[in-house]
């Protein structure tokens, strides 16, 4: 019963082990990925993972739910706390989840959401065609401008004025600049909408107060839990008291049934991570460090769209290097460095071969590097995409990248921000 699973199952164990040497000795530049504490991984292995309490704490529809609804109640009021909201419900298991019912709770089937184009930065549950959000929803979509490829709210405003949504959704996947919420409160008021934002990717700038505050701003905001968060893989859903109700509702029943548990109890883990003032140190390097890094590519020839970043992550723009993204995707990876392939702003290519890549600085950050290490990687962006027929060079950055690795071990300086 009790037999460690190296000894149950070594061939899952073996996968575990390749994938901890793949996340020690490479560097996670994806900048939705992260690295979990020690605390957030074991609570989400936790024995909370046996039990069923469909519903909220005090009203399950289980019994034996007397933990549940401790560890729930402890990550809700820790979540108000953190972010300063009325409500936070904390069972979403993914953001396409907490969005979905964020959605059930304001809309009605066929309403009109204005949101942010996907190829310009969106993401595919703020309205894409192939998603539930655009097949149940009118999406309307913002863009950003040709020439600054900053969001333009003139245009945003003219959109509202002209599509008159009931929603309007402000957030995004790719986008490497600030968002004042401030400013969308008043155009959403301006067309009578709700205005919800998504805050998944900059929640922990949000909370490390690096980047402005969405929610004195907006009715419902909605974020995952694993990226600058750094908590377990998962989602939460904050708003005003005065949607409370449908809001539960709408996660469950209306989305969702049986809540992830142990996931909620490493929720719980990891807000009270982020109440701890390193964290907010965390946030601040985070930006410092996406900034040096920028300022690193530009200095190797590499075009950034919008000229740079103010958040955790940049869009690199392969034209000028005569490469698509998955093509240099891949061979970085060849070199042990880890991004994604992304559109562009008015990419001509698919999403498959598209002319960008994203890197971010978050879990980079995590394991303690700074700005003379973003130096450095700028610099190892260029030798492996200014020579990409030759593999030499890859296999001298990869060993270059196993060794600025070992001087950052993961699991040793993640202490540093707890
Ligand atoms: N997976 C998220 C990201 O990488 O931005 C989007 O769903």
């Amino acid at each position: 019963m009790n037999r460690v699973l190296s000894e149950v199952d070594p061939e899952v164990a073996e996968i575990l082990d390749g994938e901890m040497d793949r996340q020690q000795n490479c560097l996670v530049m994806i900048p939705s990925e992260n690295y979990a504490s020690k605390a957030v991984l074991q609570t989400q292995g936790c024995i909370m993972t046996n039990k069923y309490a469909e519903g909220y704490p005090g009203g399950r529809f289980y019994n034996g739910c007397k933990y549940m609804d401790a560890v729930e109640n402890l990550a809700i009021k820790r979540g108000k706390e953190l972010f300063g909201a009325d409500h936070v419900n904390v069972q979403p298991h993914t953001g396409t989840q907490a969005n979905m019912a964020a959605y059930y709770a304001l809309l009605e089937d066929g309403d009109t959401i204005l949101a942010m184009n996907l190829s310009h930065g969106g993401h595919l549950s703020h309205g894409k065609q192939l998603n539930f959000s655009g097949k149940y929803y009118n999406a309307v979509f913002y863009s950003v401008d040709r020439e600054t490829e900053l969001i333009d709210l003139d245009h945003v405003r003219d959109m509202a004025k002209k599509h008159r949504p009931k929603l309007i959704v402000v957030g995004a996947s790719a986008y490497p600049r600030i968002l004042d919420f401030k400013d969308w409160r008043e155009i959403a008021d301006e067309v009578g909408a709700y205005l919800m934002a998504d805050i998944a990717h900059i929640v922990g700038l949000v909370i490390g107060k690096v980047h402005p505050d969405p929610v004195p701003y907006c009715d419902i905001v909605t974020s995952t839990t694993h990226k600058t968060l750094r908590g377990p893989r998962g989602a939460i859903i904050m708003c005003r008291e005065e949607y409370k109700e449908n809001l539960d509702r709408a996660v469950f029943p209306g989305v969702q049934a049986g809540p992830l548990m142990h996931i909620i109890a490493a929720k719980a883990v990891s807000f009270k991570e982020a109440l701890e003032p390193q964290f907010r140190e965390y946030q601040a390097q985070i930006v410092v460090n996406a900034k040096a890094l920028s300022k690193s590519l530009m200095k190797e020839g590499f075009r950034l769209v919008s000229g740079g970043t103010d958040n955790h992550l940049m869009l690199i723009d392969l034209t000028n290097k005569g490469l698509t993204g998955n093509v240099a995707a891949d061979i970085l990876e060849e070199a042990g460095i880890i991004v994604n392939k992304n559109l562009i702003p008015f990419d001509e290519a698919s999403a498959f071969k598209c002319s960008g890549i994203r890197p971010g600085t978050p879990a980079l950050t995590a394991r303690g590097m700074k700005e003379p290490q973003m130096e450095i990687i700028g610099r190892m962006f260029n030798q492996v995409l200014s020579n990409t027929d030759d593999t030499h060079i890859r296999t001298q950055v990869r060993e270059e990248v196993r060794s600025l690795c070992r001087e950052f071990p993961v699991y040793e300086n993640l202490d540093q921000w707890q």
